[in-house]
This record gives C-alpha cells, structure tokens and sequence, in this order.
C-alpha cells in the first residue's frame, strides 16, 4: 500500500510501537502537509474548515457533493492502518477515476476529519462533532491534553482560529452522501471469508471519568488502617467494568487509562482518574453497564473513606447506517456482506445528517488500536477497487 509506506516513518512511537499521532501535534501537522501535498499533486483544490478538517475537493466545492476520506490521528501506540488506509484508499480511489476518464456528475472531495481518536484532547471524533454540532463550541473549547494544553492553542499553533470553531452548516450541506473505508478492527471480514465488507451498524458507546479522591500520604509511614486510598477504589471500578460487562449480552466495557496523582512509587496518591470505554448494542445495555460499574465505584469509595464522581465525558447511541445505501453499495459490489463494528467512526457521527454508509477491508488479525492491526497489500487493493466503483455509482 504505497500510500502508508509514504507516512510509515511520520510519528512511529519507539516507546510504545506502533504509531502516536494526536491532534494537532507535530507528527499529524506533517501527516496534513503530506495530505495537502498529495492532493495538490492530484489537481485536488485543499481547504480547511474552522473545525480543523481538511477537504481536497476534485472540482469547485458545492452542494450534493459524494465525500469519501477518513482520519489520520492515531491512538497512542496505534497500527498503521486505522483512519490512514481510508485516506490514502480515497486518494488511490480517485486516481483510478481519474485514469479511466470519468468525469463526475456531482463535486467530490477527500475529507480529513481532525482528531478522530480523541487521543489527545480526549473526545473522540472532535472534528465531526463539530461540524455537526453534536459538541459545542464552549465544550470543546475546555478540552486540554494531559500537558494543560488546551485546544485553542494547539489549533493557533497550526494555524487556525479557535473562535470560529462549530456547527458548519455550509459543510454539511456541501456533503450529499459521505463513504467512509476503513481497515477493519475485528474478526468479522475473517469469519466471511470476504477481503471487503459494508457496514451495517455501529455500537452505542461512551467515555466516563472517574475521579476518585483520598488522602495523598506516605507509603511507609502511614500505617494500612490509617488509610484513604483512592487506588483501591479505582482498582475496584476497574473490575467492576469488567464484571458488569461480562453481564450484558454483547457489552464491552474498558479502563485503557488511569492516572494517580502525583504518580510516585512510595506515594499513597491523593487522586485518581480513570476513563471508562462502555459499549453495547443499544442505549438501555450500555447506560446498564455505566450504571452498574458507577454502582461499585460509589460502593468502592465509601468503604475506603473516599470521595469519587464519575463524568460523561462522549456519548453516541447505536448507528444504523442507511439500509438503503448500504444496500445499493454492496450491489455495486457484487453483494459484499453487511457486518457491525463495535468501534466508532466520523462515519457514525455523519450518519445522523448525511447519507452514510462505510467500507470495510479485512484486517487478517483481528487487531486494531495495537501495532499488530494490518491489511494485505490485496485486500487493501481490493478495498481501493471497491470505494472506486461505489463513488463512480454516486457520482454519476
Ligand atoms: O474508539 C473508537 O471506537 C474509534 O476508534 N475512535
Ligand atoms: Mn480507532
Ligand atoms: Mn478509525
């Protein structure tokens, strides 16, 4: 897939593998340049909108647009493929278009959404949420990176005005049906024996904080009875998210993320924070198992004299993309099958106003949001085929 090994060596993280790339940091400003290169080099005319997404338009921009593209932010220490390959297969898409002559009845375009992964201001889909107006402009504006960074000034920094960000509805307008590629970060194209899929659904899913509060204190001096440790009640939630998963039919529910504060091995910590990642099919399993897990850190933190609150930090229901596309996009296909993802997408976020449908390319390990996740150069090729056919049939 030459257009990965063109970025392979932008933001490789030596500490954790694989690759960290965030919003706005110096590894994602040169992967935008690369982009704005790349489409440059293709007669794509690049634009910015005020909510940080790039969009390289084949043709003037204007209404009723076919939309293709992705994200190139990673998660910290993530795989190669996840948000990329639907960049560089939207690209290589075009190209194919190009080279056979088509010429499109409506204006198409590329699109980089900003901050998919949430990996550093730690909302996921930032970008998409914005343009959509599923978070405000005052919310965003109160996210920071762990450094106290906050979003306004890494958007300053690449150039960007911070007091313009939010609903966009001349970028909504412009997008009359948006396909979203993407390696795929589970077993299921594996299972079907397929090398490419349509997506039929989304799991509800959301990020909760949980802060637990004790008494910051000495490791030696301060005797086990006289303790107020919060890492006990946080060791707690972390199986409580477990368990309660465990109990839900489909859930899932993770602690990828929990900071003591301060942090020091001979140091009882004062606080600590951790994310709680809980999904299920719809909204009632998944709002079961938040409950169930905030159940436990209530119960938790009272029996070690602490204090604890837990905050929704981002929160979407189910997506069900529109059946009718996603039919019309697997026939184009020749009948690719339909399956799920339990992972989330600007695709979800777009599909409660635009026509939406995503493309899956199989990924032989099963493994995603890891260095391990990949794609076969046929598969990704096969990938590359199919986003083409279905864009011509859109944009027709
Ligand atoms: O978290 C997710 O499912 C997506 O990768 N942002
Ligand atoms: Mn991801
Ligand atoms: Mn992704």
């Amino acid at each position: 897939m030459t257009g990965l090994d063109d970025i392979a060596r932008i933001g490789a993280d030596p500490r954790r593998g694989g690759y960290s790339r965030h919003g706005y940091d110096r590894a994602e400003l040169e992967l935008r340049t690369w982009f704005t290169e790349e489409a440059g080099r293709r007669g794509l005319g690049v634009e910015c909108d005020r909510n940080g997404n790039l969009w390289a338009w084949w043709g003037p921009p204007g209404e009723g647009a076919v939309v293709t593209g992705s994200h190139l932010d990673s998660v910290p220490g993530g795989g190669a493929f996840d948000g990329p390959l639907g960049v560089v297969s939207s690209l290589q898409a075009l190209d194919l278009l190009q080279a056979k002559g088509f010429v499109p009845g409506k204006p198409m375009a590329v699109v980089v959404f900003a901050e998919e992964e949430g990996g550093r201001f730690g909302l996921a889909c930032l970008g998409s949420r914005l343009v959509t107006g599923a978070i405000t402009p005052a919310a965003a504006l109160r996210l920071s990176d762990p450094d106290g960074v906050t979003l306004a000034e890494a958007m300053r920094s690449a150039g960007l005005d911070p007091a313009l960000v939010g609903p966009d509805v001349e970028v909504l307008r412009r997008i009359g049906v948006f396909v979203e590629l993407h390696v795929e970060q589970g077993r299921g194209l594996i299972d079907l024996g397929a090398p490419v899929g349509v997506a039929s659904s989304i799991l509800a899913h959301g990020r909760w904080r949980v802060s637990v509060t004790g008494e910051g204190n000495h490791a030696g001096a301060t005797l086990m009875v006289d303790r107020r440790d919060p890492m006990i009640a946080a060791a707690q939630v972390v199986l409580a998210a477990r368990r309660a998963a465990t109990g839900v039919e489909g859930a899932r529910a993770t602690v990828g993320r929990l900071v003591p504060n301060p942090g020091g091995t001979n140091v009882i910590p004062s606080s600590v924070d951790l994310w709680l990642d809980a999904r299920a099919e719809d909204d009632a399993r998944t709002r079961a198992v938040v409950e169930s897990v905030a159940e436990a850190a209530r119960a938790a933190a009272a029996d070690e004299g602490c204090e604890v609150t837990i905050t929704e930090e981002s929160y979407g229901d189910t997506v069900v993309f529109d059946p009718a596309l996603r039919d019309k996009v697997s026939t184009v296909l020749g009948g690719v099958p339909a399956l799920p993802t339990g992972a989330g997408h600007d695709a979800g976020i777009l599909a409660a106003h635009v026509p939406t449908a995503m493309l899956f390319v199989r990924n032989p390990t099963g493994v995603s949001h890891a260095p391990e996740e990949f794609a076969e150069a046929a598969d990704c090729s096969a990938g590359v085929v199919a986003l083409a056919s279905a864009l011509e049939a859109l944009a027709r």
